[in-house]
């Protein structure tokens, strides 16, 4: 299904003469919450903007949240107490709130090249496992 998709888009760039060319850098990645943890598409991107889909599983018994943290720290090893991570000792970049089971949100960031981060940060889904790295490349 994603493979057909993609040759749509590759064939519908080239019938109309779009050459990406080397800093094109306008990147959506799919995004799934799931109620242990956090599925992305990709874990590397380029560095520009970003746009993430995100989608909540329909089997989810409550709304998740996305929250982007830029760190070098690994992704199960962010400062946290009583089950959440100490988002303001952390350098947060955005936070798309609340999605409910089988809905979806959109957002859009500019990212520098480095590590990220990307929790629910809801009291406990973090120690569950709704956490996952993302590289950004020059
Ligand atoms: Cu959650």
């Amino acid at each position: 299904m994603h493979a057909t998709h993609r040759m749509t888009l590759i064939a519908i760039v080239v019938a109309s003469g779009m050459t990406p060319h080397a800093s094109w850098s306008q990147q959506t990645v799919n995004a799934t919450l799931l109620s242990d943890s956090i599925q992305l598409e990709t874990h590397t991107v380029k560095a520009g903007r970003l746009t993430l889909d995100i989608r909540s599983d329909a089997n989810n018994t409550m709304a998740h949240e996305l929250v982007l943290i830029k760190t070098n720290l690994p992704d199960d090893a962010l400062p946290a107490s009583k089950g959440q991570v100490l988002e303001h000792k952390l350098k947060k970049i955005g936070e798309i709130e609340d999605v409910a089971p089988g809905k979806s949100k959109r957002a859009s960031f500019t990212l520098a090249p480095g590590h990220y981060v990307l929790i629910c940060n809801k009291p406990g889904h973090y120690a569950m496992g709704m956490h996952t790295a993302l590289v950004v490349t020059p």
